[in-house]
């Protein structure tokens, strides 16, 4: 039944009617919000922006700061962690922490040197610290006195430099930008034994004033006054909402449409042009879509004088290899030491792998997931973890990368000799296509290897056994087809 209602209650719809009317009209009077630079962009642009990742595969991280002076050490003691964490760990105070930079004068910076080395390690971008979780600039800012130029008596741009630097070598240069935490300002995040808590920062207004003040001018200034810039690496997104996060965007897509944003400027890696996993993560198996693994090339970033624990040439082809297997870029990172120089040993190790990438480079730059999976290892069948998860069970023998009508094999293990001789067999996991030719990378003859067919289909070559003894040869199969038919 239909109730008619009584004279006030239709004055009071009228009312609201008329509110909702005025509502409506004040909205539609106000034109839409405008789009951010990122909701204009086409899946095509994206594409376009992504494709020297995708080529480059390897990449220098270089951890840099006043961190590197400490180098591990606060007056005799030692920090435990990563070496550019000192401050936090230390809860060293900000007065204190900043006269640091009076004596920070890295006079053997060499930034043609550091290029170089990058080049002769096979390195395809470089990455470097522009300012990171202690607030320090790396580079002359005109937003904060708190930078090299102007707070030290190294009185110079490093960042300048070595962005002229990249520029004469054709190597592109990006940024890493700590945009959440910093541990210099008092509405930063993560300095709470100055300032108050993260939380308070953000609801008193404090953290968004720092964002507008600092963090976002400087990364303007960054993608500004030192050409063009590759990517822009984000880090440690604490409090960091969509809303903060499109403010980076904007900028970097106002500025540089073609700098790519890492996976770390938003909560869950949203935001970005492609994933970072976590730091020295290596997922088990292959990953959709383009991600990095930034790695340390010893347990630190930023130096430290008692870590001098390098991974072997041997362990970082491996790792290499094994991340653009599973369709990945490794950002392998050093920690030049407050001389400006980069530790020798760290350097001796990257130019090994330069020398092998030199021989086997075709494997890796450019080259495409593997299209197999049961060599990166299995799931373990009854053994669980403290989690009741089955733990991965990773083999290593072999990776496969490629390319259009080709499988790059690179043997790391081989496992069945043949006879007494010095030959040993590469088995070949199972797929359709024909085989053209095959041959080892390191030869430049490309002499065929001879190709063994059983009775059940299963193919295998036949290389040397001292394939054992190499840090990883590389057979290239040459196939019917494009790709693998299985
Ligand atoms: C962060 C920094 O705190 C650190 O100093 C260094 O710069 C590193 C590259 O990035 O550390 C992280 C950040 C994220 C994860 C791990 C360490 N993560 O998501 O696992």
């Amino acid at each position: 039944m239909i109730k008619h209602a009584s004279p006030f209650h239709s004055f009071r719809l009228l009312l609201v009617a008329l509110a909702g009317f005025a509502l409506g009209a004040s909205l539609a009077a106000q034109p839409p919000a405008a789009p951010s630079a990122a909701d204009l962009e086409s899946p095509a642009a994206r594409e376009a922006r992504v494709q020297w990742f995708r080529q480059a595969k390897f990449g220098l991280f270089i951890h840099w700061g006043l961190y590197s002076i400490p180098a591990g050490d606060w007056k005799g003691e030692r920090s435990p962690g990563i070496g550019e964490w000192v401050m936090n760990r230390m809860q060293i105070p900000v007065t204190e922490y900043a006269k640091l930079a009076g004596g920070f004068n890295p006079i053997y910076f060499d930034a043609e040197a550091w290029v170089q080395m990058a080049e002769d390690a096979g390195m395809k971008y470089i990455v470097i610290t522009s300012k990171h979780h202690d607030g320090f600039a790396m580079y002359h800012s005109k937003v904060s006195p708190y930078n090299i130029y102007d707070a030290t008596p190294f009185h110079r741009d490093p960042i300048k430099e070595l962005s002229e630097a990249c520029a004469r070598h054709h190597m592109p240069f990006g940024f890493y930008y700590s945009q959440s935490q910093d541990w210099h300002e008092p509405g930063g995040m993560g300095n709470n034994w100055d300032f108050p808590s993260n939380g308070e920062k953000s609801k008193s207004g404090a953290y968004d004033r720092y964002i507008r003040e600092k963090a976002v001018p400087q990364v303007k200034e960054l993608l500004s006054n030192y050409g063009p810039v590759c990517l822009m690496w984000f880090d440690t997104p604490q409090e960091m909402t969509r809303e903060r996060g499109q403010v980076f965007i904007d900028a970097v897509r106002s500025l540089q449409p073609n700098t790519l944003i890492d996976g770390r400027l938003l909560p869950g890696g949203s935001g970005g042009d492609y994933q970072s996993t976590g730091d020295n993560a290596i997922p088990p198996e292959g990953k959709d879509g383009d991600w990095e693994v930034p790695a340390t090339i010893n347990q630190t970033w930023g130096f430290r004088k008692d870590d001098t624990n390098w991974k072997s040439p041997g362990e970082i082809i491996f790792k290499l290899v094994d991340i653009a297997s599973k369709g990945g870029n490794y950002l392998l990172n050093v920690g030049p030491m407050p001389t400006g120089i980069i530790p020798q040993g760290s350097q001796n190790n990257l130019r090994s792998v330069g020398r092998w990438l030199k021989v086997n480079g075709e494997a890796v730059y450019g080259a495409g997931r593997s299209p197999f999976g049961d060599e990166f290892g299995d799931y373990a069948a009854k053994l669980r973890d403290r989690g009741g998860k089955a733990p991965f069970l990773p083999r290593t023998d072999w990776r496969c990368t490629t390319k259009p009508g080709k499988l790059y094999f690179t043997i790391f293990h081989l496992t069945e000799r043949v006879g007494s001789s010095n030959d040993a067999y590469f088995n070949l996991p199972a797929f359709k296509n024909a085989i053209k030719t095959a041959y080892l990378l390191g030869d430049p003859q490309k002499t065929p290897l001879e190709v063994k067919t059983r009775e059940d289909g299963s193919r295998s070559l036949v290389v040397s056994r001292f394939i054992n003894d190499t840090m990883g040869a590389v057979a290239v199969v040459e196939i019917a087809g494009d790709a693998v038919g299985h």
